[in-house]
């Protein structure tokens, strides 16, 4: 019980429901002096059945503070595709303790439920308090604070993201029209691909302002220049600061001018030698193509750790209101 009440402490602005924790508090210390093993009082003494009537109290206290709790605003996340990049981000939203309300929105509408299942049993494991929940009704998303989209075809080995163009743009007018009716406030975070043309779709099916629908794409494509340039220099990643901006494609734009290590720029690297501008050039084309170098490695699948990092910490940096400046689409 004490780990539930100590969560309750932090309402301190609420009189009455510090007065009832003290209260509860109190009443615990005592069953606990004329009762060994809390709520399995002993029958036939005077004392333990004082104690019985104690711990029912006790348990009418902490309904009430359970329902106190659920009327603290909680912070809803719903993912509109939980396949392999819906699925991790979820996880890594419930890890960061991002919110407490998770929607798993998929059309295959077992998987949706079977994985809200496993990952409700995870976040228990690491003794995160969120509920999932597995759904195919589009009602389920209704009061989301942000929405992750994921959502789409298939894609095989072979394929571009321009190929999925009309099977997603379908998707993504269901899910628009689904935003304005159950969730116009939200803030949007659209992963699917062609990147750049479905967010463009959202606005417009949806009809939320333009700064709360954004796509994922700048976030990743940096980490992974910042990631070749630190292992091709040898030094930490978080020394290194890397934009790409432009369309998610192979339209991307590496900004050298605007990368360096720990202030200097790229451009003095290349002059003192510690690395050449075709060295530079060989690892902004290979930035530009990770998706497909992990697609033919993997055949049917595209990368989804770090794009669902990346769009994590985009919903955070929005839900945190932490201030950050981040390229999106
Ligand atoms: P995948 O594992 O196939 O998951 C897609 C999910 O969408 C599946 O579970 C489908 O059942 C579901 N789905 C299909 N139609 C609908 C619908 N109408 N409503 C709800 N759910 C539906 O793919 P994934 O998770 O690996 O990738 C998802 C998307 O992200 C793809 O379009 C990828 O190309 C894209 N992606 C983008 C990036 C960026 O950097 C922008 C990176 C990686 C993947």
């Amino acid at each position: 019980l004490n780990p539930f009440l100590g969560r309750m402490a932090p309402v301190s602005d609420n009189n009455a429901l510090a007065d009832r924790r003290r209260s509860i508090e109190k009443e615990l210390s005592n069953s606990r002096r004329s009762s060994k093993v809390l709520g399995v009082p002993n029958e036939g003494s005077r004392r333990n059945s004082a104690v019985r009537s104690r711990c029912g109290s006790i348990c009418e206290d902490i309904s009430y503070l359970g329902s106190e709790r659920r009327s603290i605003r909680r912070k809803k996340i719903a993912f509109v595709g939980c396949g392999q990049l819906g699925a991790s981000a979820a996880l890594l939203a419930s890890m960061g303790r991002l919110a407490e309300d998770l929607v798993l929105f998929d059309i295959a509408e077992g998987m949706a439920k079977g994985k809200a299942l496993d990952l409700g049993h995870l976040a228990a494991l690491q003794g995160v308090d969120c509920d999932f929940k597995g759904t195919s009704n589009f009602a389920d998303i209704v009061h989301a604070d942000v929405v992750i989209i994921t959502a789409s075809v298939p894609i095989k080995d072979g394929m571009t993201r321009e190929d999925m163009l009309l099977a997603n743009a379908n998707i993504m007018r269901s899910v628009g029209t689904a935003i304005k009716t159950y969730c116009p406030s939200a803030f949007v975070i659209c992963i699917t691909n062609p990147l750049d043309a479905m967010v463009r779709l959202l606005r417009e099916v949806s009809g939320l302002p333009a700064a709360r629908v954004v796509g994922m794409a700048g976030v990743l494509d940096s980490v992974r220049f910042k990631w070749l340039l630190a292992q091709r220099l040898n030094v930490s990643v978080r020394d290194v600061q890397a934009v790409v901006l432009g369309a998610h494609g192979d339209a991307m734009v590496p900004l050298t001018r605007y990368s360096n290590v720990c202030g200097v720029p790229l451009a003095d690297l290349i002059k003192s030698g510690l690395i050449s501008a075709e060295e530079v050039d060989a690892l902004m084309e290979r930035s530009v193509r990770f998706a497909y170098e992990i697609l033919s490695l993997m055949k049917t699948a595209t990368p989804f750790y770090a794009p669902a990092g990346a769009a994590i910490s985009m919903a955070e940096a929005f839900l945190r209101d932490e201030k950050r400046v981040l390229p999106c689409s």
